[in-house]
């Protein structure tokens, strides 16, 4: 098969993710990014977006919760497209290349086919997926959970954000209407989905390859520990009388680590990223505190065997503290694989591309690992500095991400081919 050469605008390209990054509700400026999903800024991201996908005379709809779909229509428009994308939502005070490298370099493979003269027997699609990060609802990627069955609509619907407003009243004060259940994909909608990210880790930076070939996605978990206690006088209640609820959190937090870090398994992480202590006044007892939890491994059942074990450590702590604590699973999904085909289709690329790459997993989960359950899956990863990201200092060069939108490029238009 005669696969064209990709003609890249990188210049281009590296312009539009810095308007993209402008974007933004982060008190400094870029390349620190804070876009959230269906706030102002998030919209007015997706215009621009609308605005750049047009101009590439690409087909866009725009699903019920917003995921945006833009189609260069092949020459059998019937058969299961190909899918690219990636995300444009950004935790608070992150990068600029985290998900965008995915989206922007997703259109980008598509211009540089089209300038190439390419045309696609299958059509290619690259997506925006909505809320991808869990910044608002609790939970990642509820766009490609919707879209991929991962998560019904009337779970989705159950959601709440921290002014405890529910998604489907965001969804639709953001503008966007229609039936959640018409946002499931239909069966074989896509042939293939392939997703470019930054690694959001070092091995490609301290191997110094050029791509990563992802061959699995790691499993994600999200719990939520609250912790009640008993407040006070900061100055009239005496040690022993004490029940703190911040104290015992603290030490319920410390067990979490020590317990990640024993893992049999390298790949299991744990983080608590959030903490929300009440009634939060220097001179008070915290009475009640409510912290997260982040639990991945690629392995999902010693994942979920090391959840049902923190479970057992807290409930033990607060019994000592003489606390009280509850404590929910808000997901606990299933690691995916990447189908061999299109892991093929990817090394054929950056061989032909005389890149340098390997195969690995990624730790840091993305839509694909929900676009797997319909689909088959594949990313490519490129190398971002030091493996830093969710932080402004997250960067990948010019010549990296054009190495990773060649490579996309070309294994596009191989699975649109056939
Ligand atoms: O948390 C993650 O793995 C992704 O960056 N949202
Ligand atoms: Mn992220
Ligand atoms: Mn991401």
């Amino acid at each position: 098969m005669s696969l064209p050469s990709p003609v890249t605008d990188i210049d281009r390209l590296m312009a539009e993710l810095h308007q993209l990054a402008s974007i933004s509700d982060a008190s400094v400026p870029p390349p620190a990014v804070t876009r959230v999903v269906f706030t102002p800024k998030d919209l007015e991201a997706r215009e621009y977006l609308h605005g750049l996908y047009q101009d590439a005379g690409l087909e866009v709809r725009v699903d019920a919760i917003g995921n945006m779909f833009a189609r260069w229509r092949g020459s059998k428009p019937d058969l299961p497209a190909v899918g690219t994308g990636s995300h444009t939502d950004a935790i608070p005070h992150a990068g600029m290349y985290d998900g965008t490298v995915g989206v922007l370099g997703g259109l980008e493979a598509i211009r540089s086919l089209q300038r190439a003269g390419f045309q696609p027997r299958r059509s290619i699609e690259v997506v925006m997926f909505t809320s991808e990060e869990p910044t608002r609802f609790g939970i990642g990627c509820t766009g490609s959970r919707l879209m991929s069955g991962a998560l019904t609509p009337d779970l989705l619907s159950q959601l709440r954000d921290g002014e405890g407003d529910g998604y489907d009243t965001v969804r639709r004060v953001a503008g966007f209407q229609g039936e959640l259940k018409d946002c499931l994909l239909m069966d074989e909608y896509y042939s293939a989905f392939i997703e470019l990210h930054i690694e959001q880790g070092p091995m490609l930076e301290q191997e110094q390859l050029d791509i990563g070939i992802v061959t699995a996605i790691a499993a994600p978990a999200t719990a939520e520990f609250t912790v009640m206690g008993e407040g006070g006088h900061a100055g009239g209640v005496l040690m022993p009388a004490r029940r703190d609820a911040l104290a015992a959190a603290s030490e319920m937090i410390l067990a979490i680590e020590a317990r990640a870090k024993g893992s049999v398994s390298p790949d299991l992480v744990a983080t608590v990223g959030c903490v929300d202590v009440h009634p939060g006044a220097v001179n008070s007892i915290p009475s009640r505190v409510v912290f997260t939890l982040d639990l991945r491994d690629i392995d999902g059942a010693n994942r979920d065997l090391v959840l049902r074990e923190i479970g057992d450590q807290v409930e033990t702590i607060s019994k000592r503290r003489n606390v009280e604590v509850e404590w929910r699973v808000l997901n606990a999904d299933p690691p995916a694989l990447s189908d061999q085909r299109v892991v093929d289709a990817v090394e054929r690329a950056t061989n032909r591309l005389k890149l340098s790459s390997r195969k690995m997993i990624s730790r840091a989960y993305h839509d694909s690992l929900f676009m797997a359950r319909v689909a088959p899956m594949g990313m490519i990863f490129i190398p971002c500095r030091g493996g830093v990201s969710h932080r402004p200092d997250e960067y990948s060069s010019p010549e990296q991400i054009k190495a990773g939108v060649e490579t996309l490029a070309i294994t596009l238009a191989e699975l649109s081919s056939s």
